[in-house]
């Protein structure tokens, strides 16, 4: 008998077998899009890295081709760690990865299309005058890695940055070049700050001040800002910040709404890393990759023999605030939307939970509008309450609350022996309110060993006079990503229910607070599997 896996995911980018992490050179060309991504083709833990590759008209199905780019010269020997693409006037695509060398240290290559013609690229050559970046005598040659997609300046040099630290501090070197070969350090690195530690997978791309528009990565103006984003390797989460790129100068000065570090803000606040975007210029968006890990063990992910996928891609764009960027998922993932139920108007009492019927709620799509008509009875927020995660660990959806917790109960065996919600409490703080959205995994296993349960959760800054809060959550049978407050914060959960799976997962809409909840409207769909690879 076929034994169908149980946490393999039916929408989410995975290969067929074994271990991937980050997304790698994503592109769009000629009317297809490009994912490479790392991949150890011998098992489903890291290593023996290698440039996979596969190819999507729609950024939802895909086709594996094979790997475009794997260790074969001295300049890449011991790894072909990550990377960006660039698409040269022209219409002529460049990678710049990272390799590591015979001495394990970490310069940068370049990569080309074999053959131009070739709709799918499926030939990569790397030529021999790499590397076209050694680790200079100031750099940490083992913290060198992951090249940008590089822009273009006014003065006709292109530019890229690198990540790295120097001691504790985080550290974006800039590079610049005429010819895309020979590449010279900048005096000043385009930005760093202390106490960050290693910067992996910067990137930096502008957003119009207005509008949901991506932009080309080489687009100035006053009509712009930036986006750094950086992956922190010790603590494993990813930050970004707004800010001003002086470009003269090649310097990058955050906002004073946005900070570096730790408080900083996320794509995401749960399993998500190694991030990068890429300008589509098709739909003339803004799409970002992020990888989302396992959260079983290793010895879980050899015996299912994979590990790793990607999360949905988004289209990115400025919040109306300028302070954060706004997220959704790209519309091309509506197709794989099959059967809709729906609920309106329906009043939650404390204590209450509701059931969506009708749909597979191991493998969903669910938008709905929660509204509420008074914030009298929301808890206080205690100002030392920094640390979202944390209070979320606190104040689960079980700990009765005033306005809050409400959300959705996914993942949900019968008897709620397993779930996993996705939930927000509102709190009243001196001056305002405060919303916090939650992703808990506390509950959602009744495995007990080698399983990661973290209770995600990030603060949503959202104006609450209209008394409503949107939630949009994707739901594939080990996963569960969460947009709330229509994009503003996004929370991927990996989860492994033993008794909630396929046809006995079960989806409801609870509140566990004082104040009663309505449920404005609610759509659920049962989401077709994609084609993947
Ligand atoms: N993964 C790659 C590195 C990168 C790290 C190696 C981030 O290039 O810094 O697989 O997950």
């Amino acid at each position: 008998a076929v034994i169908k896996p149980l946490h393999r995911t039916r929408f989410h980018f995975q290969p067929r077998r074994h271990w991937i992490n980050d997304p790698n050179g994503p592109m769009y060309f000629n009317g297809i899009y490009h994912l490479f991504y790392q991949y150890n083709p011998k098992g489903a833990i890291w290593g023996n890295i290698v440039w996979a590759h596969s190819v999507s008209r729609d950024l939802v199905n895909w086709k594996a081709l094979k790997h475009a780019i794997y260790p074969s010269k001295p300049f890449d020997i011991n790894g072909c760690w990550s990377g960006s693409a660039t698409v040269l006037p022209g219409n002529k695509p460049v990678i710049l990865y990272t390799g590591v060398d015979p001495q394990n240290r970490q310069v940068q290559n370049y990569a080309i299309p074999a053959n131009l013609s070739d709709p799918y690229l499926t030939d990569w050559i790397k030529p021999d005058d790499n590397p076209i970046v050694d680790p200079d005598s100031g750099v940490n040659a083992s913290a060198f890695r992951d090249p940008t997609t590089a822009w273009l300046s006014n003065s006709g040099h292109w530019k890229t940055i690198i990540g790295s630290k120097r001691r504790k501090r985080g550290v974006a070197y800039l590079y610049r070049s005429k010819d895309f070969v020979k590449w010279t350090k900048a005096k000043h690195p385009l930005h760093s700050a202390p106490n960050t530690g290693m910067w992996e997978c910067p990137d930096f791309f502008p957003v119009p001040l207005s509008g949901k528009q991506g932009l080309d990565v080489s687009v100035t103006g006053n009509w712009v800002k930036h986006v750094l984003k950086v992956s922190l390797d010790v603590t494993r989460y990813e930050y970004y910040t707004v800010g001003k790129y002086y470009h003269e100068r090649d310097r990058y000065v955050p906002d004073n709404t946005s900070v570096d570090g730790w408080s900083g803000l996320r794509y995401d606040y749960g399993n998500f890393y190694a991030s990068k975007t890429f300008y589509d210029p098709a739909k003339k968006r803004r799409v970002l990759w992020g990888w989302a890990n396992e959260s079983d063990s290793a010895v879980d992910d050899i015996s299912k023999g994979w590990a790793g996928i990607q999360a949905i891609p988004r289209t990115v764009w400025l919040d109306p605030n300028r302070k954060q960027l706004l997220q959704w998922p790209v519309e091309e993932l509506n197709g794989l939307r099959g059967k809709q139920v729906k609920m309106s108007h329906q009043k939650l009492y404390k204590e209450q939970h509701v059931e969506v019927k009708g749909i597979t709620a191991a493998q969903a799509d669910v938008e709905v509008t929660f509204s509420f008509s008074s914030l009298d009875k929301a808890e206080p927020f205690d100002p030392s309450w920094v640390d979202a995660q944390a209070v979320c660990g606190k104040l689960g959806s079980k700990v009765q609350g005033g306005v809050g917790p409400f959300g959705l109960l996914t993942l949900a065996s019968e008897n709620l022996q397993e779930f996993t919600p996705v939930f927000f409490r509102i709190f009243k703080a001196h001056h305002n309110h405060v919303v916090l959205l939650c992703s808990d995994a506390t509950s959602s296993s009744l495995k007990k060993d080698g399983l990661y349960k973290p209770s995600f959760a990030g603060f949503v800054d959202i104006d609450l006079s209209s008394k409503k809060l949107p939630l949009r959550t994707l739901i594939d049978h080990s996963v569960v990503e969460s947009f709330g407050g229509g994009g503003k914060t996004c929370i991927t959960s990996r989860v492994y229910p033993t008794k909630a799976v396929f046809g006995d997962a079960h989806l409801y809409v609870f509140n566990n607070g004082s104040e009663a909840i309505t449920v404005d409207y609610l759509s659920a769909w049962s989401m077709r599997s994609a084609t993947i690879n």
